[in-house]
């Protein structure tokens, strides 16, 4: 399907490829983030904010307690250096640069994103009031808009995921709906969709296939989604750059992912 600023892609991404890409979202270990953490969360009432899912971010990662990047006002302490994408993801992004190129404006020719979001979307096993463990359908995504300038890039991997575009002020009413299936990519850029449409992710189909890896105890992965992204480089920042305060924001977090990244530990490291 292909309108003005919007292209979606059903199986761009080969078998091969998309084997490739489970194995690694299986080598992740992604965190399930609040939106406040410290001070804020004790008012706020902890875990009430939790993200209706875990995420991993390669490139820069941008945690929810800082507020995400968007221009023009929040570019600052957003983006923390992250994992480089890795082969398998930069050789799906070679092949669509054609494409991308007719989503990008003239100053953003030839531009590859640099950073993603990895969406980890399952149902999670949880006690219920008389003790007995239910799954909670969490597989879904509150409407948005990616704050990034230019066009993002949207990877699918996992069973089919209902995605909508909504305009704000009819949010009831879906501007475009469509399944996104396994192994599918969307494009989308432009004032319209982009800039003034919301995107969201409604719900996920259950099923077995294809097999999905294990990322987290009590949870079960349904479906995973790339969304690349590009951030200006000046914007990226290693832990000691950041001040005070927004070190101690995140440290919990990148001591989580210490234990099992090599980066984060050596974000950690003294110098
Ligand atoms: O899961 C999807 O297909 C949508 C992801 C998304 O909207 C995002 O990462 O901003």
């Amino acid at each position: 399907m292909e309108v003005p600023g919007f292209s979606y892609l059903p199986g761009f991404i080969t078998e091969a490829e998309g084997a490739a890409l489970l194995q690694y979202f299986g080598s992740l270990k992604p965190l399930w983030e609040s939106r406040y953490v410290g001070e804020e969360a004790k008012r706020e009432g902890q875990g009430s904010r939790r993200l209706t899912r875990p995420v991993y971010w390669l490139g820069a990662w941008q945690f929810a307690c800082l507020g995400y990047y968007s221009l023009p006002n929040h570019q600052h302490e957003k983006c923390l250096r992250a994992e480089p994408i890795p082969e398998v993801m930069q050789s799906i992004l070679r092949r669509l640069a054609p494409k991308l190129a007719g989503h990008q404006d003239a100053s953003e020719q030839g531009q590859a994103p640099n950073t993603c979001l990895i969406n980890y979307y399952g149902t999670e096993l949880t006690r219920d009031r008389t003790g007995r463990m239910q799954p909670v359908d969490y597989a879904r995504l509150r409407m948005h808009r990616d704050g990034e300038p230019g066009p993002v890039v949207m990877f699918s991997i996992g069973r089919p995921a209902l995605f909508e575009f909504v305009d704000g002020a009819t949010p009831k009413d879906p501007e475009l709906a469509l399944w996104l299936q396994d192994r599918s990519v969307v494009l989308f850029s432009g004032p319209h969709f982009k800039d003034h449409l919301y995107h969201r992710v409604t719900r996920v189909l259950h099923g077995d296939t294809p097999a999905m890896p294990r990322v987290l105890e009590g949870f079960k992965l349904m479906r995973v989604s790339v969304s690349f992204r590009s951030v200006p480089e000046a914007h990226i920042k290693a832990l000691r750059e950041f001040s005070a305060p927004a070190q101690a924001q995140v440290r919990g977090y990148v001591e989580q992912l210490a234990e099992s990244s090599a980066h984060f530990r050596a974000e950690l490291e003294p110098r």
